[in-house]
C-alpha cells in the first residue's frame, strides 16, 4: 500500500450560477486553512448576454501577497480592483494557499449583468459621482468632496470589451502642518479613536539651524502593511528615508541629520489602528 501525501490538500469551492449570489472563502471572517486548494465556476444563467461582477475584500493582513489568489481568464488577474467583469459568461476563481498562515480571506458578490455592461464601479469614499450608466460608451465623471483631493482618474467611460477604462478614483483628505516650537506633540488624526480611512498627511518639524530633532515614540498602532508613517531627513518628498513604519510595533527613538524631519502618514481605503503619539525635542 502507498500513500501519496502529495495530494495531502483540502478541497474547497464550488459551482454556483446566476443571477446573483455571495460566496466567502474558508472560515471568512476567520482565517482560512493552509494547504488549501479551492475552485468556484460562476456560470450566468443566460448564456447570451451575461457577464459577472465581483466584490474583493482581500484581507489586509498579508505579510506579502501570498498566498496568491488567481483570476480565470489571466487577464483579469488583478486582486485588488474591486469589480472585475467577465469576458464570457462564465469566470473561475482559484484559491490557492501555502503552508504559511492565512490571512482571513475574502468574500465575493457576483451577479448577471447585461452583455454590454461594465458593471456598477460604485462611487468612491469621500466622492460624489456624476452619471449612472454603465453600458458601452457611458462615461462617469467623479469628484470629491469638499476638503478632499482626487487621486486618478476624473471620469471613466465604458468599453466596448466591457471593462471601465480606469478604475474609479480616490479621495483623500489633506492634512499638513509644520512644527517650529523647539518641542511638541505630533498626533495622527483623531488620536487615540482611529485616524479613518484615505489620508495623505504630512507633518513638518524645523528647529533651530545647527540642531537636531529627536522623536520619541509613545504610542503607535497602524494597520500593518496598508497604513504606512514615513520619516525623513530634511523638508521634501524626495529627502532621505530615516525609517518607515507600520503595524504596532513602537518605533525606537530617531534623531536627524539636520534640522528639519519631515513625516509622511498615508492610510488607505478602510481599516485604522489607534494611530500614534510622537513627541519631539530640538538640541
Ligand atoms: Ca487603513
Amino acid at each position: 500500500v502507498s500513500v501519496n501525501f502529495l495530494f495531502a490538500v483540502k478541497t474547497c469551492g464550488s459551482n454556483l450560477q446566476g443571477p446573483g449570489g455571495t460566496f466567502t472563502s474558508p472560515n471568512f471572517p476567520f482565517q482560512y486553512d493552509s494547504n488549501a486548494q479551492c475552485v468556484w465556476v460562476i456560470t450566468a444563467i443566460n448564456t447570451n448576454k451575461v457577464s459577472l461582477i465581483f466584490w474583493f475584500f482581500l484581507k489586509k493582513n498579508l505579510k506579502k501577497p501570498n498566498p496568491s489568489l488567481h483570476l480565470h481568464p489571466p487577464t483579469l488577474n488583478q486582486p485588488n480592483k474591486n469589480l472585475i467583469v467577465s469576458m464570457s459568461n462564465q469566470m473561475w476563481l482559484h484559491l490557492q494557499t501555502d503552508e504559511s498562515v492565512g490571512s482571513i480571506g475574502f468574500k465575493v458578490n457576483y451577479k448577471e449583468i447585461e452583455k454590454e455592461s461594465c458593471g456598477d464601479p460604485g462611487t468612491p469614499l469621500y466622492g460624489i459621482r456624476e452619471g449612472d450608466g454603465f453600458s458601452n460608451r457611458d462615461v462617469l465623471r467623479f469628484e470629491c468632496q469638499f476638503g478632499f483631493e482626487l487621486i486618478g482618474e476624473k471620469s471613466i467611460i465604458c468599453q466596448e470589451n466591457n471593462q471601465w477604462s480606469a478604475n474609479i478614483p480616490i479621495c483623500i483628505f489633506p492634512c499638513l502642518s509644520n512644527f517650529t516650537a523647539p518641542m511638541g506633540t505630533v498626533l495622527s488624526p483623531d488620536y487615540p479613536e482611529g485616524y479613518g480611512n484615505n489620508l495623505n498627511c504630512i507633518w513638518t518639524i524645523i528647529s533651530d539651524p545647527g540642531s537636531r530633532i529627536h522623536l520619541s515614540f509613545n504610542d503607535f498602532d497602524l494597520e500593518s502593511q496598508f497604513d504606512f508613517l514615513a520619516v525623513k531627513d530634511g523638508d521634501s518628498v524626495d529627502s532621505p528615508i530615516i525609517g518607515t513604519f507600520t503595524g504596532a510595533e513602537v518605533p525606537s527613538h530617531l534623531t536627524s541629520n539636520g534640522h528639519i524631519l519631515r513625516l509622511e502618514f498615508q492610510a488607505d481605503h478602510s481599516m485604522s489602528g489607534r494611530g500614534f503619539n510622537i513627541t519631539y525635542n530640538s538640541e
